[in-house]
């Protein structure tokens, strides 16, 4: 048995590369050069610790619909969690399903039984994607927020009232401004950079993304030779937003998405930095590292046509082997 004959491996590159790019094209819009555009989120409206506003801040009103694989999703989970906001905003989980295209919810939800049913409900003229997380309202049933920058700093700051870590401030005055610069760098070659990477479409593209990317990483660890957190000894939003992209980077953007110059394991000082933030209390309960990798290899069929979900890396023994 040999290859198949040229002509039909030509035929099978010119539909495959034809098709891919169609594929890909919807998946993740690009620019002239091939590079990801995340599309702006639109909804953003504040909710208010003062019982007066609008839109005010009160538990059980609002709840939180995500997804187990998604790193923006996970951020806001992370801050529930670190804030002790479990019983004061509720979760829905939305699981990543390929035959409808995307999110499908886990019980049906405003009689809905997908993510873009309850966007379509919620919000008629809305043509944006439907995507997670979304800050949505029970009781004026409506979609609050659907950006997670966002919606991490409303339950950092508004529901302290009734957080049971409500001393625990992830953006305090004094480091705001170190934060804000954390952040922009690692939005946009970290968080943003690996699917950067992954949804490149040329090879210009990805190389300019893999490189910002390593970049970035090599800052972050030089950074971490003499500070426990990104801004010091105080953990803050830049971590919560880091760290979501850290928990899967040897797990599914290392190889699926092409950023395979270093493991984190290959850092250490990144690698201790993710151990200690698994080890905060109520953080590995938000990472499901199986469910993770199932989702992301098998839902983004153009990037792994066969749908097989690697083995490895077997990471939950490493993550809690204290040094
Ligand atoms: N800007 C949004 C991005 C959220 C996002 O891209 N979520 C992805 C999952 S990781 C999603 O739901 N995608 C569905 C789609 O684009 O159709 C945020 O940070 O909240």
């Amino acid at each position: 048995m040999g290859l198949p004959p040229t002509f039909v491996i030509k035929a099978g590159q010119t539909l495959w590369n034809s098709l891919w790019h169609t594929m890909m094209g919807s998946l993740a819009p690009r620019d002239g050069q091939g590079s990801y555009q995340r599309p702006a989120s639109q909804f953003r409206q504040w909710v208010d610790a003062n019982p007066n506003s609008k839109i005010p801040a009160e538990p059980g009103r609002y709840r939180l619909i995500v997804g187990r694989s998604c790193p923006w999703a996970h951020r806001t989970l992370v801050v529930r969690a670190l804030k002790g906001l479990d019983t004061v905003i509720p979760v829905t989980w939305a699981i990543a399903d390929p035959s409808v295209g995307g999110w499908r919810l886990s019980t049906p939800f405003e009689g809905c039984d997908t993510l873009a049913a309850v966007y379509q409900k919620a919000s008629p003229q809305y043509d944006g994607r439907a995507t997670v997380p979304m800050l949505w309202d029970d009781r004026q049933k409506q979609v609050i927020n659907n950006e997670s920058a966002d919606i991490i700093q409303i339950l950092n700051s508004q529901f302290d009232d009734f957080a049971s870590n409500s001393k625990l401030d992830l953006y305090p005055a004094e480091l705001k401004e170190m934060c804000d610069r954390w952040n922009k760098i690692i939005y946009e070659t970290v968080n943003n950079g690996v699917y950067r990477c992954g949804f490149a479409q040329s090879q210009f593209a990805y190389e300019k993304a893999c490189n910002e990317l390593f970049e970035t990483l090599d800052l972050v660890e030089a950074k971490l030779a003499d500070s426990t957190y990104l801004c010091g000894d105080q953990l803050t939003l830049a971590d919560a937003r880091l760290f979501p992209t850290l928990i899967r980077f040897d797990l599914v953007y290392y190889h699926l998405f092409r950023c395979s110059r270093r493991r984190i394991y290959d850092y250490p000082n990144l690698w201790n930095y993710l151990k200690t933030f698994y080890g905060q209390p109520g953080i590995a309960e938000t990472c499901d590292l199986q469910g993770i990798k199932q989702d992301y290899y098998q839902s983004l069929f153009p990037l792994n046509p066969g749908g097989i979900v690697p083995l490895g890396p077997d990471l939950d023994p490493m993550l809690s082997k204290v040094n």
